[in-house]
Formats: structure tokens, sequence, C-alpha cells
């Protein structure tokens, strides 16, 4: 029996990329948004360190068993709609360039990379620095992607779903991309994948309508 999935998630954040996986699946969930600054669930105000103690945000509650990061998270979601094909099977090689690039995507371009930008109070030459080393990583992402078209090579994945969500802050934050033209013509690639566009209006509206 298919499980009962509970995705608590926020606008713009990296809980998007569980969100719009979950949506290009065609898996069915019931979408909760959590606010990242206050903690709070925005329909009820409810404390949502109660439902995750991280106070982060992917969670998802597998009939009501909580899972969170997204390296967990994202192959879970693969797993579950195989016909999707958006993780190579396991067991093959592939496989574990999967998690090394969730790990990669997670640790370097989302957290060592992006994350301290968010910030407000990281500012001047702090900020510059933290800047230059969020170039660093993009760089690097911009070489990769300038020999494969996804992160796995010819196959989208899941990590990539990670990994076009994190890109998309670039805009927010300022960042400028002129330097990376495979990520540029990667974000656009994934905004072209079925079902995208559609499920990043859904995500960015604050979930579905009812
Ligand atoms: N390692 C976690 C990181 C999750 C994370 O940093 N989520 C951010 C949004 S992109 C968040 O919820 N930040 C608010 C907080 O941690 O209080 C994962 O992979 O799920």
């Amino acid at each position: 029996m298919a499980p009962n999935l509970t995705l608590y998630f926020s606008v713009g954040s990296c809980s998007g990329a569980s969100y719009l996986a979950l949506k290009v699946a065609k898996i069915p969930f019931t979408a909760i948004r959590a606010d990242t600054k206050t903690h709070k669930i925005v329909a009820t105000g409810e404390d949502y360190y109660q439902i995750n103690p991280k106070g982060a945000v992917p969670s998802l509650f597998i009939d009501g068993d909580l899972l969170t990061e997204n390296a967990a998270i994202l192959p879970y979601i693969a797993d579950l709609a195989p016909e999707a094909k958006l993780a190579p099977a396991a067991g093959t090689p592939l496989r574990y360039k999967l998690h090394e690039a969730l790990s990669e995507v997670g640790v370097d371009l989302h957290k060592l990379g992006f994350g301290a930008l968010f910030n407000p109070a990281l500012q001047g030459e702090a900020r510059d620095a933290q800047v230059a080393k969020l170039h660093g990583y993009l760089k690097r992402f911009d070489t990769k992607l300038s020999k494969n078209k996804w992160l796995l090579g010819e196959t989208l994945s899941v990590a990539d779903f990670y990994a076009a969500v994190c890109f998309s802050w670039g805009a927010f934050l300022k960042i400028s991309y002129d330097d990376y033209p495979n990520i540029v013509r990667y974000q656009k690639d994934f905004d072209a994948v079925p079902g995208i566009a559609e499920a990043k209006a859904e995500w960015l509206s604050g979930g579905p309508k009812a």
C-alpha cells in the first residue's frame, strides 16, 4: 500500500526540491507550509519545533514517522516512483554518484556556499569573503556542467532538483552568474523538465489551493 506522506516545506527554500520531485513523480502528498524564520506553521501558528526538533525544512512524515535531510528524503521519493526515473537503481555504480552529488550539493553548495548569505547580519568584508567562497563552488559546478547535461551525466536525478533550487537563490542574493554559462543553461533545462513549471508555481505560491 502506498504510504501516507506529509511534507513540511517553505517557499523558496531547499524543501522545494522535495516538493518538486513529489509533484514530477506524481506521488500524492499533503503539503504543509512552515515559516523558517518564525518556526511556525503558516496556517495554524503551531510551533514547528514540535514537529521537527531541528526546526528545518524539509520534513517528510511517512505514515506518521519523521524523515529529515534532503540527502535522505530525495532518494526516498525517487525510490517510491521508480517509473519516474529520478534515481539510478540501487546497487549500481551510478547510485553512489547520486549520493556523492546529494552530499556535494547539500554540504558544499547549500551550506558552505549559499547558507551564510541568508543571514542579514553578514555584511561588508565578511560577506565579500563568503561570496568569494560561493563563487569557488559555483565555478566547480559550472565546470562539471560543461561536460554533463545533468549532475549524473545524461540522466536527470533528484540531485538536480536540489541543485536547481540552490542555484535559484543566486537571483535573490544578487550573485552574478555571468561567468557560469553552464549553470545558466542547466537552470533553463531544469525549468523545461515536464511538470516543473506547474509544480514550481504551486510551491512558490505557498502550496496547493483549496
Ligand atoms: N541539512 C538539512 C538542511 C536543511 C536546511 O538548511 N533548511 C533550511 C531551509 S533551506 C531551513 O529550514 N532553515 C531554517 C532553520 O534551520 O531554522 C537538509 O539537508 O535537510
